[in-house]
């Protein structure tokens, strides 16, 4: 049965302000340049590029406490989110390519102010659940899980209220119940502790070699909706997958996914037909060699197609 050619907006948010590598906000030119559209349009999709979201600069954005560029991550992370709720609101699927993963406080509210019960699959070596004050880097992109869930408090040492309260436009969308990782391998104290007490499902990268990535992401999908009838929205740090493939990014961990479990976990998101957004996040295109940059971005590229369904048959 053929299906009818369904809508896909593409917005891009080369923003690398949650994190301290320049070349993040770079990774969505090379994912384009390397054909990132039209690969898409010769699925089963009509794609539309809605161009770059501008991140203006925040003058005099001082850390807060430990916690570095507090207001331009707020302002730009709020601007991703009008973006992806507009497109999650008007198309069938909205790929959002960044740029770091702070970036995802603004895709994940997005996509459920549009489907409210989605689950979502944080793919990652990294649980990017700290709150700023248990963040001991004061990377935001290691946050924006806390912020989604709601575990986050004003932030401290903050000069007024206001900037105390950077964050709390956040909608607390998420519920523990919604929200599955698999890859996980470098996760820090204040993470594991959180993940234990709400009981968030969690598959490392132990349980990826213990169970095998097919059964993982059975196990995720069934734990998160038993019923298989709720919308997906996956949020893929490329650091999730193993650095032999995926070298160019900006916090690469030894021991992640092959090549063939990253495609095959896309696969089979696919294969649920429920998918109706994806972040691909975390290509740094600037780090390592320009063979390694290719190859990162090609990693990258096979994602998106597997998750839009390259290759079922
Ligand atoms: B990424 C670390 N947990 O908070 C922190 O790449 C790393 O989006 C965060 O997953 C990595 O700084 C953030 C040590
Ligand atoms: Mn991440
Ligand atoms: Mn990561
Ligand atoms: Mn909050």
């Amino acid at each position: 049965i053929s299906q009818k050619s369904r809508s896909l907006t593409v917005i891009s948010a080369p923003f690398s302000g949650g994190q301290g590598k320049p070349g993040v906000d770079d990774g969505p030119q090379h994912l384009l340049d390397m054909g990132l559209v039209e690969q898409i349009g010769r699925l089963d999709w009509t794609p539309k590029f809605a161009g770059h979201l501008q991140f203006p600069a925040v003058k005099n954005d001082t850390n807060i406490g430990h916690v570095k560029n507090p207001r331009y991550v707020s302002q730009s992370t709020k601007n991703i989110y009008e973006a992806v709720k507009k497109a999650s609101t008007s198309s069938d699927f909205t790929l959002t390519i960044g740029g770091d993963h702070s970036i995802a406080i603004g895709t994940v509210a997005g996509v459920q102010a549009a489907h409210p019960d989605a689950i979502v699959l944080w793919i990652d070596a990294h649980a990017d659940l700290n709150t700023p004050a248990a963040s001991s880097s004061g990377n935001l992109h290691g946050c924006p899980v806390a912020f989604l869930l709601g575990a986050d408090e004003p932030l401290a040492n903050a000069a007024s209220k206001e900037e105390a309260d950077l964050f709390g436009w956040v909608p607390h969308c998420l519920d523990d119940s919604q929200l599955g990782y698999i890859g996980l391998r470098d996760v820090d104290a204040f993470e594991k502790q959180y993940i234990r007490e709400h009981k968030i499902a969690a598959f490392s990268m132990h349980h990826v070699d213990k169970y095998g990535i097919a059964s993982v992401v059975e196990q995720a999908i069934n734990k998160l909706d038993p019923e298989h009838k709720r919308p997906i929205h996956l949020s893929f740090d490329v650091d999730a997958i193993d650095p032999v493939y995926a070298p160019s990014t900006g916090t690469p961990v030894r021991g992640g996914l092959t090549w063939r479990e990253a495609c095959y976990l896309c696969e089979a998101v696919a294969e649920t037909g429920r998918l109706v957004a994806m972040d691909l996040v975390e290509c740094n295109p600037h780090l390592e060699d320009a063979k390694a940059a290719r190859e990162t971005i090609a990693m990258g590229l096979s994602l998106v197609r597997c998750a839009l369904g390259e290759t079922l048959l």
